[in-house]
């Protein structure tokens, strides 16, 4: 079939910079301005010298906005020269499985349509995100180029052609481009197939000795956990909740923690409480582990998944090296020293991991923010850190507190909270900022109330492979007794700034091991609003969001 190019011209936007985690805005900056979304399309493709005859994979979370955009995206992949497009059905991709498909079938990259965790429709979030041949995010000097260009362009080619259809799995010919619209889980399941011991973790789940709640939060993960825990692994109907995907979640913020899964927290804390529960987020990259009435935080469970992963047929050779987010805290280094193996410290944002996982220097990574993984994709995953959590589960015999506390009796606590201002004004975040940088100097050496500050620094990164060296990734202050203040502006927010306090501190003493994780970090909180001066600031009176 001859398809139609057509090129049209468009002007450029200043604002189409990168975070994080890709481009992430209000839907309404999407919707209101037009070309918005196809002038960083083409921004991207420009970018890729090498399109033509190449495999893109495109999906996203189902947010509100994920049909039609994918339409445009599909139009415009044609109109550059791809020559096969994958797709998941009904335009549904989680940001794992997108990275799956990309390495699987040697695509060139993949686009994925979510802003995360962010609440959905027309007054929430939208996002774009590029994945190159990896399977991971885009790494700066990519991103870079697509910022670049897109303050330059001036005309984006799209093909006149009808929608394709994303409901109907198979194969549709556009011009030089074949469209394949498939099943988003099987590829994914069949590799959680090889990692994970299914027939044991069936054994547990069908017998009733090990129960699980996992919610979905109405985002990409149900038609993921629905195959693989109820159908694969045979947990009764039920156990995944909030299963089907919306295009706004609900109503809900697809984010997993202790306020917005909160069905799963009542369950957890509650009477019935079955051995695991479990949330992930809109693209199914986050992950919460709760036990009965236990949580887990992201930063103990990477130091527990390390500790344990030769229990898990996937990763029973052993590890080659871990890495964590330089604000996540420092419990997995402590497992590393005790295996023996290497432990990197990354800035935030999942693509720093993408380097070390390549070059065979790690297997295990994760993050604060809820997020773990490892090298089977180049993305975090939270269906993966759930099954590993459950095989471990299944293989010990013990409950999730039990298994936690034990960790700590034999490596000591890492207490740790993040404490978030949101939506704070740019101009008094950047102003905390250099406030706390202009202290750096003096700081070594000094006594911040009962602890001395042993290093204080604002963190860079010299990317061990290739040389790339990332500044200006949040100010740490290191104290002795063991403690750790790290403040920084997040990158993923949509509206004026995030300042982001990370708290710890590490407790080797048995006695002290089970206590309330604030109280235990009182007076740090205390020494980090003071040296910052947020409250005073801000003229806030306290953190909006506590993990
Ligand atoms: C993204 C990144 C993560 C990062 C998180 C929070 O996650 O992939 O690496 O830790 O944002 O970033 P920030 O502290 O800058 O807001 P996600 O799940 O939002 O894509």
């Amino acid at each position: 079939m001859q398809i139609d190019i057509e090129v049209r011209k468009t002007t450029p936007y200043p604002d189409q910079k990168p975070g994080t985690s890709g481009l992430r805005k209000k839907t309404k900056v999407f919707l209101e301005n037009p070309n918005y979304l196809e002038n960083f399309v083409q921004s991207i493709f420009d970018c890729l010298p090498d399109r033509r005859g190449a495999t893109l994979v495109l999906g996203g979370d189902g947010r509100y906005f994920n049909r039609p955009a994918l339409q445009t995206i599909v139009k415009m992949a044609v109109a550059n020269g791809f020559g096969t497009l994958l797709i998941g059905q009904g335009g549904l991709l989680s940001t794992p499985a997108a990275s799956h498909l990309i390495r699987k079938n040697q695509a060139l990259g993949g686009i994925v349509l979510s802003a995360s965790h962010n609440p959905g429709g027309p007054e929430g979030d939208f996002g774009i995100k590029y994945n190159i041949d990896n399977g991971g995010p885009a790494p700066a000097r990519y991103t870079e180029a697509f910022f670049r260009r897109s303050r330059e362009i001036r005309e984006y080619r799209i093909a006149r052609m009808a929608d394709v259809d994303l409901d109907r799995i198979g194969e549709q010919v556009y011009g030089e481009t074949t469209v394949k619209v498939i099943d988003p889980v099987t590829d994914y399941a069949q590799l959680m197939a090889q990692l994970f011991d299914f027939d044991r973790m069936r054994r547990a789940l069908t017998s009733g000795a090990v129960t699980i709640c996992f919610d979905a939060m109405h985002a990409v993960t149900g038609p993921y956990a629905k195959r693989i825990l109820e159908e694969e692994l045979g947990a009764p109907p039920g156990s995944v909740i909030n299963a089907v995907p919306l295009e706004d979640f609900g109503g809900g913020h697809p984010d997993p923690n202790l306020t917005y899964a909160k069905t799963l927290v009542e369950k957890m804390y509650g009477p019935e409480a079955p051995t695991l529960g479990a949330a992930s987020d809109g693209d199914g990259d986050r992950n919460m582990i709760l036990g009965r009435g236990f949580f887990v935080t992201p930063s103990d469970s990477l130091a527990l998944l390390a500790a344990n992963a030769h229990r898990v047929p996937g990763y029973r050779d052993g590890l080659r090296g871990v890495a964590r987010s330089m604000p996540t805290s420092r419990a997995v280094d402590r497992v590393a020293e005790a295996l023996g193996i290497p432990c990197y410290e990354t800035p935030t944002g999942w693509k720093f991991f993408g380097n070390l996982l390549d070059a065979g220097k790690i297997t295990l990574c994760g993050e604060e923010s809820f997020g773990t993984g490892s090298d089977h994709v180049r993305e975090k995953d939270g269906l993966w850190a759930v099954l590993f959590w459950l095989n471990i589960v299944v293989a010990t015999g013990q409950s999730v507190a039990t298994l936690v506390r034990e960790h700590w009796r034999r490596f000591g606590r890492n207490y740790y909270s993040r404490h978030d201002y949101e939506a704070i004004d740019r101009a008094t975040a950047d102003a905390i900022m250099t406030h706390l940088h202009d202290r750096l100097a003096e700081l070594p050496g000094n006594r911040l109330g009962k602890f001395r500050v042993v290093q204080a620094d604002d963190f860079s990164y010299t990317d061990p492979v290739d040389g790339s060296v990332t500044t200006g990734q949040g100010i740490r202050i290191l104290l002795e007794p063991e403690a750790r203040l790290v403040f920084r502006l997040s990158g993923t927010g949509t509206e004026g700034a995030t300042l982001r306090i990370y708290i710890e501190r590490y407790q080797p003493d048995p006695a002290r091991l089970d206590l309330d994780t604030q109280a235990a970090l009182a007076e740090l909180i205390e020494l980090a609003e003071t040296l910052s001066e947020v409250k005073k600031r801000t003229g806030r009176s306290g953190p909006t969001v506590v993990t």
